[in-house]
């Protein structure tokens, strides 16, 4: 998997990268690279964005900045790039990321990520350069930055080999393995603390028993969990 992130503050990613699933990620033939927009502006003084046309608050993010950053990355019209990878802009009102989408995602060998600053995008980007547009939730960030990284977080842990344990992406809260369900819980020692005890039947030994009783926690979850209720 090979991923390029567009941002104006590429070092934020500096700590991002060295945490371990990321680095085992990049161990394994995958890469995270940063463009800076503000490297490749055709305008002076670094600028990189605008006014909004017809007044308002806030400064748009310049079409033609995002097009000479894509175009000095992949050496071609960016209406082209997006037609072989995805392109995909960081934008509050996107489509929601959810295990479903960050599956597929982790599919794909290529992805471009595009963060936006301040009041957003010029239209004309998200028109003609992008393929998707994604969102992390359904509140406002400062910038599509915070939301990239989620993004990379989901994706690169989905990797083979980005956990260590393989069986650790599989059957997990949201995974198909539980059918969508929220993850089963959790214990480990003390077995008891405080009178509080872990489930005897996870002491039993008895996989095949260990197995049924977590899935049934997962269904059971299911039924009670907030997502249902919220939507
Ligand atoms: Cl992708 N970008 C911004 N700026 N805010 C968000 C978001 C993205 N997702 C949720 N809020």
């Amino acid at each position: 998997m090979r991923i390029d992130v567009f941002t104006l503050f590429p070092d934020w990613f500096d700590w991002f990268k060295t945490q371990r699933h990321v680095t085992n990620a990049m161990a394994l033939g995958s890469s995270l690279e940063c463009v800076d927009y503000r490297e490749h502006t055709p305008l002076n003084w670094g600028q990189v964005d605008d006014t909004p046309f017809g007044g308002g608050a806030g400064m748009v993010l310049r079409v033609d900045v995002v097009e000479a950053a894509l175009r000095a990355r992949y050496g071609e019209d960016p209406v082209a790039t997006r037609e072989r990878r995805r392109v995909i802009a960081l934008t509050p009102g996107g489509r929601m990321l959810d295990d479903g989408v960050v599956e597929e995602l982790a599919a794909e060998p290529e992805l471009t990520l595009l963060c936006g600053r301040y009041e957003g995008f010029d239209e004309r980007i998200l028109d003609h350069f992008c393929s998707d547009q994604l969102s992390i939730g359904r509140y406002v960030l400062a910038g599509g930055e915070l939301a990239a990284m989620v993004v990379c977080d989901a994706v690169l842990r989905k990797l083979p080999g980005a956990l260590g344990h393989v069986e650790s992406a599989r059957e997990e809260s949201f995974s198909a393995a539980l059918g969508g369900a929220p993850e089963y819980p959790h214990y480990t020692r003390p077995a008891d603390w405080r009178g509080w005890e872990v489930p005897g039947v996870l002491l039993s030994g008895h996989h095949a028993r260990i197995r049924d009783w977590r899935h049934e926690q997962s269904r059971a979850r299911a039924g009670t969990g907030e997502d249902d209720s919220l939507s």
